[in-house]
């Protein structure tokens, strides 16, 4: 029988000498490169030189030590007869074990003051190659990368004299591709680091670059943070300001949602978002007089444009939780638009491109620190999308499902009556639900998210939030909410807490009381102007409000979410189908002349 051969080149020489002893010991034949050769036969066993069968010395430093046809022929060399010939016409034998672990890049570039010449010296090629071509050829090879497998090699080794079976090889094939996956990964994170980054300002200037730097990730002791991708350029670019984790994770979230409002409903629309979930979104259809004193722009001079009507309703159907929102724009943001965010309180804006008006704008805001992306309205993301938690790696395909139309096709009610306002709504809702934190239910009107419960581990508790901030954005349309007399000079937020206040009914006490009191005109008739509104008042106005559209991101569990939804003026309903009770929940609907879409379409976002 032809002696086996082991090669063996190690940077951790751990468990070596065990490993060689054993290997020796079973007859196999060992080839060492320099140290690793070095230190096997300092131990008094025998071992030859890679160079022996290379006939070449290392060189470079030790730049080449095994890279080499004598060393990779034997390692690639199949059991078959054409391999066998080749090998034999140069003079080559088979090696049946690799040994190899790498040099310590990650340890040498977390060391203080390491220069990019120290990193460069410790990118292993040589042992990335035996790792790979002996991990490509494990019909034949094993390949043995961490010294914590040695043991089991040998004592396989001697079990099966000299043949440690497929499914050992195969499993040591595969820690060794993920080692040189993990290393890579590494080296080419660190010279992302060196090369394809700019610091601000230059960053701006550079126009495309592959990774920026983040002040810090979630919370500020979380440092350092980036954004990178790994192949091409990033598709956006920083204007103005710098983004933080945060910004990032809502920017690219409402884009995709205003992205893809647009193509379904083509209209411009806008999106403000809050803690990675829609504040607010709408698309771009033309304000009435009263919506705009709702939304706080009948103030504004110059017409507002269709987006700017997107980004109004957006921004204002629910000013409490907008405020100091990430903005996203389906299309450039115009004059209008910018003038309308340069009065709010904000921290970014997401767009597709900028007039140079609107950008002057933009720029200045936050004593120019506001923070303005440009996103390259052609970039699509890849299929596969991968995040990781604990250390793990989680993969899925991208949520690529399309909204339109068709997906409410499946009228399940008695009233099958859908008019295209209704339809916009449903797909408006649904599509904000595909970008919600789950669970989530969203309900829309005229173009707008009038209120979205995201976040809560139960279904009706979302129909509830979500109800309730729909009754509070009514109730902001009473007649007595608009003619509330507020001093001159109160600012916009402070209107908008004070109103908060005015219709959700808090019992407001003390200094807070008085606070709120001093807001407005004290003449008598502004008092009573001020004077509560009655459950009576709250009532009556909440019986007006009717068409209003609600979607859910998984099926309804309980009826009792049908009965909410209509509590806040829900005519259209979309959900998955699903649930035990799905008839109970379409007989509901139907016990309130609901229009109930069926979706087949689960949305949870994560
Ligand atoms: O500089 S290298 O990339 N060139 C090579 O040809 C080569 N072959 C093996 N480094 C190379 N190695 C690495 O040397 C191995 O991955 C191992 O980490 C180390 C073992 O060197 P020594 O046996 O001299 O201690």
């Amino acid at each position: 029988m032809v002696q086996p051969i082991a090669l063996l080149s190690v940077y951790d020489k751990a468990n070596l000498l065990d490993l060689a002893q054993g290997l020796s010991k079973a007859g196999v034949r060992l080839l060492g490169s320099g140290g690793t050769a070095k230190k096997i036969r300092e131990a008094g066993i025998v071992i030859e030189d890679v160079a022996d069968i290379t006939k070449a010395p290392e060189m470079l430093g030790g730049r080449v030590k095994t890279l080499h046809p004598a060393v990779h022929g034997g390692i690639l060399a199949r059991s078959i007869p054409s391999d066998e010939q080749d090998l034999n016409a140069q003079g080559i034998s088979p090696i049946s074990i690799v040994v190899c672990n790498l040099y310590p890049f990650t340890s040498t570039i977390s060391k203080p003051g390491c220069t990019i010449a120290d990193a460069v010296e410790e990118i292993d090629i040589g042992g990335v190659t035996l790792l790979r071509a002996a991990a490509k050829n494990h019909e034949r090879v094993s390949i043995l990368s961490d010294p914590a497998d040695y043991a089991e090699f040998l004592s396989a080794w001697e079990k099966g004299q000299g043949d440690v079976g497929q499914s050992l090889r195969s499993k040591l094939a595969l820690k060794a591709f993920e080692m040189t996956a993990t290393y890579d990964e590494t080296i080419s994170a660190y010279f992302r680091e060196q090369y394809a980054s700019a610091e601000l300002p230059k960053e701006k200037l550079a126009g495309s670059v592959q990774r920026i730097a983040l002040r810090y990730g979630a919370n500020p002791h979380q440092k350092p943070a980036e954004a990178f991708v790994t192949d091409g350029a990033l598709p956006f670019k920083v204007l103005c300001g710098s983004p933080g984790y945060i910004n990032l994770l809502d920017a690219l979230n409402s884009y995709s949602l205003v992205k893809e409002l647009k193509e379904a409903l083509s209209l411009p629309a806008a999106a403000s978002f809050k803690h990675v979930s829609p504040a607010g979104a709408a698309v771009g259809l033309a304000l009435d007089e009263t919506e705009k004193k709702v939304y706080g722009v009948d103030d504004l001079k110059e017409p507002l444009t269709p987006l700017a009507c997107a980004y109004a309703r957006a921004r204002g159907a629910d000013r409490m939780s907008s405020f100091g929102d990430f903005i996203a724009l389906s299309d450039p943001c115009d004059l209008a638009t910018a003038r309308i965010i340069s009065r709010e309180v904000s921290d970014g804006i997401i767009a597709p491109g900028y007039t140079p008006e609107a950008l002057d704008v933009l720029s200045k805001k936050k004593a120019g620190k506001y923070c303005v992306l440009e996103i390259d309205p052609a970039y699509t993301p890849s299929e596969i999308e991968t995040k990781q938690v604990y250390g793990i790696s989680l993969r899925q395909k991208r949520n690529n499902a399309k909204i339109d139309a068709q997906l409410f096709s499946n009228l399940v009610t008695v009233n099958k009556e859908l008019p295209n306002s209704a339809l916009t709504d449903l797909i408006l809702a649904t599509l904000a639900l595909k970008y919600t934190q789950s669970n989530s239910v969203a309900y829309a009107f005229h173009g707008a998210i009038i209120g979205i419960g995201a976040g809560q581990q139960s279904r009706i508790h979302c129909t509830r939030l979500a109800g309730s901030k729909a009754d509070i954005w009514w109730l902001r349309h009473h007649p007595r909410v608009l003619a509330l007399p507020f001093k001159k000079g109160v600012k916009r937020a402070d209107k908008a807490n004070a109103i908060d206040l005015f219709v959700s009914g808090e019992v407001l006490e003390g200094a807070e009381k008085d606070a709120w009191t001093a807001l407005f005109s004290e003449d008598e008739a502004g008092l009573a102007a001020i004077k509560e509104l009655t459950e009576e008042e709250k009532k009556d106005w909440g019986k007006k409000l009717d068409d209003v559209a609600c979607s859910s991101d998984a099926f309804f569990p309980f009826p009792d979410n049908v009965h909410r939804a209509r509590r806040s003026g829900v005519k259209y309903l979309a959900a998955p189908s699903g649930s035990v009770m799905d008839q109970e929940c379409i007989k509901a609907a139907d016990e309130h002349g609901i229009v109930f879409a069926h979706t087949s379409l689960r949305l949870f976002h994560h």
